[in-house]
């Protein structure tokens, strides 16, 4: 496409152009194994005719996954989602669990499925990871355990929270669903508080298609887990009150393994497509980059911007759908945050005004895509429609219906 030589705005989708990419482009990591050695590990599985229940990939993958993370402790799962109430009921906290209103519903959801109540804490804007005044009132008011969510490849001041955790007499546990190969003072996320747990959803760095893994140096919590994820594989029988399927199967576990062999080639792709966008996109008027915070070492699997309407010309869901026009999935991850989704607004009105950063947050984030389907030149293309974008805001907004 010649610039010079068309109206730019003619080179926008959203004012007519065809889109600049002809499939679409999605936010998530989606690396996959190649054929050949997918079709190595399954051959060997359907040999053994051992598909699931703590097959002989699914504890290599475990034993892989401690020595890797320098953890007592991997416990397999079928998802994330499974393993956070899995782990709620291992700790056996009862009551009242502090947690951040910007995340995922899946770490709220956990809470329900465990009949504990969260109590809704906001976050830093700087960060989007817990606000610590906020916690310290939380934590004054009554709370039986902490669970910290670290999101986009950073972490929350984890020593920081350990310190708060312990003086209160609490259980700190992590949803780290995005944390996988991220460092923090020279120990991978997975080694801190009671416990942590990982996503390996398709969209994530580490990935078995779906899966997860909770991590932990506690011995006793872990032969729980174990015993709660099934009857089957357990190492030792401990009493426990409710017991689930959370197994991961060999299949999990192949694509698991794989995944694992090539993390920190992805890692390093990542880091340097981040550093594409940040080539284009820092210092544009109204765009805030985010830099995973709180970490040495990041997976860099999240590239996050805000957008703030005045400065940028645009608000982030103008952005959003003339990015969808060109094929670029960017997402709105979170939107709403859990104090306006259902069913916790209807549940715990109260939070619905004292949660003013994850509200200004969720109006602003933007996730662009990263991953297996973007290289350097594809961040450039995306860069450069984001500043035309910019350039000709009020054509776009005409375009968009927008007066
Ligand atoms: N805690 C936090 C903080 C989390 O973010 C998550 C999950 C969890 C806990 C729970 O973890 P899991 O139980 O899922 O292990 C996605 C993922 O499903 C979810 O894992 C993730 N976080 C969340 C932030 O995003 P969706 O529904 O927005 O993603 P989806 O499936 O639409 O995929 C995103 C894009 O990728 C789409 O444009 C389509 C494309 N795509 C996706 C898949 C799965 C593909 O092209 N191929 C694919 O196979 O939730």
């Amino acid at each position: 496409m010649n610039l010079k030589n068309r109206n730019e705005t003619e080179t926008l989708a959203v004012c007519g152009s065809a889109p600049v990419f002809d499939q679409m482009v999605p936010v998530g990591q989606l690396y996959y194994p190649s054929w050949e050695s997918y079709e190595e590990s399954f051959r060997a599985i359907f040999e053994r005719q051992y598909y699931t229940n703590q097959g002989p990939l699914t504890e290599m993958l475990e034993r892989q996954l401690e020595e890797r993370l320098g953890v007592g402790n991997a416990i397999c799962v079928t998802n994330a989602t499974i393993g956070l109430s899995m782990l709620a009921e291992a700790l056996e906290i009862k009551g009242r669990v502090i947690m951040p209103s910007f995340t995922f519903i899946a770490t709220a959801q956990s809470l329900y499925w465990s009949n504990l109540t969260p109590i809704f804490c906001d976050v830093d804007p700087e960060t989007h990871h817990l606000d610590f005044d906020q916690l310290e009132i939380l934590l004054q008011k009554g709370a039986d355990a902490i669970l910290a969510v670290n999101l986009w490849g950073g972490c929350c001041d984890i020593r920081r929270l350990e310190a708060i955790a312990g003086s209160y007499g609490v259980p700190l546990y992590s949803d780290s669903a995005h944390g996988f190969g991220c460092v923090v003072d020279h120990r991978h996320l997975g080694c801190f508080g009671s416990a942590e747990v990982f996503s390996f959803h398709a969209t994530k760095i580490m990935s078995s298609g779906e899966g997860g893994c909770i991590t932990t140096n506690d011995d006793e919590l872990a032969e729980r887990l174990r015993n709660i994820r099934s009857s089957y594989g357990i190492r030792r029988q401990v009493k426990v009150d409710r017991t689930a399927n959370g197994r991961m199967s060999e299949a999990q576990a192949a694509i698991g393994l794989l995944s694992l062999q090539d993390l920190d080639n992805r890692i390093l792709r990542n880091k340097h497509l981040h550093e594409a966008y940040r080539e284009v996109l820092d210092g544009v008027s109204g765009l805030k980059i985010l830099i995973p915070a709180g970490v040495d070492k990041s997976n860099y699997q999240y590239f996050v911007c805000e957008v703030d309407e005045d400065g940028f010309g645009l608000s982030r869901d103008e952005l959003n759908k003339a990015l969808q026009m060109e094929n670029i999935f960017s997402r709105k991850y979170f939107y709403p945050g859990m104090h306006r989704s259902p069913p916790f607004c209807d549940n715990y009105p109260s939070y619905l005004e004292s949660q003013p950063q994850t509200d200004k947050i969720c109006s602003r984030v933007i996730q662009l895509p990263l991953g297996a389907r973007v290289d350097e030149d594809a961040v450039a293309l995306i860069g450069r429609q984001i500043l035309l974008m910019q350039k000709h805001s009020r054509q776009v907004r005409l375009a968009l219906g927008v007066r």
